[in-house]
């Protein structure tokens, strides 16, 4: 039994960096801010804010339906849901949505905790707040089952 639970342990502390790695992204136990760097950039700061942009998410896209922002910038996305369906939106590149996508398809409900992300409940409205490093072609896409699918994305270009 006690070989059991060392290798146990053996097993999980060899599994911790790999864990890491795939969660690259969220925001560690102690917060660590490295965490959050993604190859587009990390949340920012609201002291950093240069521009406010408004989007509204409906039943099933989102408004404008593409938009341009400049590197260096720190952007507060101010998400309002018109709908009646409950929508999310999270900034990333094709590849990223379409991982992002299959996550929340294999768990429907699961709540965004992705700091590139927020969710947004019919009728509400939520914040978030983005430092752009690169340029590049970004999306900002919303993943509860089959929006995303349906075109509930909007095309995002830094440059
Ligand atoms: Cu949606």
């Amino acid at each position: 039994m006690q070989s059991f639970l060392r290798s146990m342990l053996f097993v999980s502390v060899l599994a911790a960096p790999s864990m890491a790695l795939a969660h690259q992204g969220h925001t560690d136990a102690t917060g660590a801010a490295q965490a959050e760097e993604f190859w587009f950039g990390h949340p920012g700061k609201s002291a950093a804010i240069t521009r406010t942009v408004k989007i509204e998410a409906r039943d099933i896209s989102f408004a404008p339906a593409a938009l341009t922002v400049k590197v260096g910038e720190t952007v507060r996305f101010e998400v309002t849901n018109t709908g009646r369906l409950d929508h999310e939106f999270m900034i990333g590149d094709a590849n990223e949505q379409g991982e992002h996508d299959k996550e929340m398809a294999a768990m429907p409900g699961m709540a965004m905790d992705d700091p590139n992300g927020v969710s947004v409940p019919a009728g509400k409205t939520a914040t978030l707040i983005w430092t752009f490093t690169k340029t590049g072609a970004l999306q900002y896409g919303c993943h509860v089952p089959g929006h995303y699918a349906a075109g509930m994305v909007g095309q995002l270009t830094v440059q």
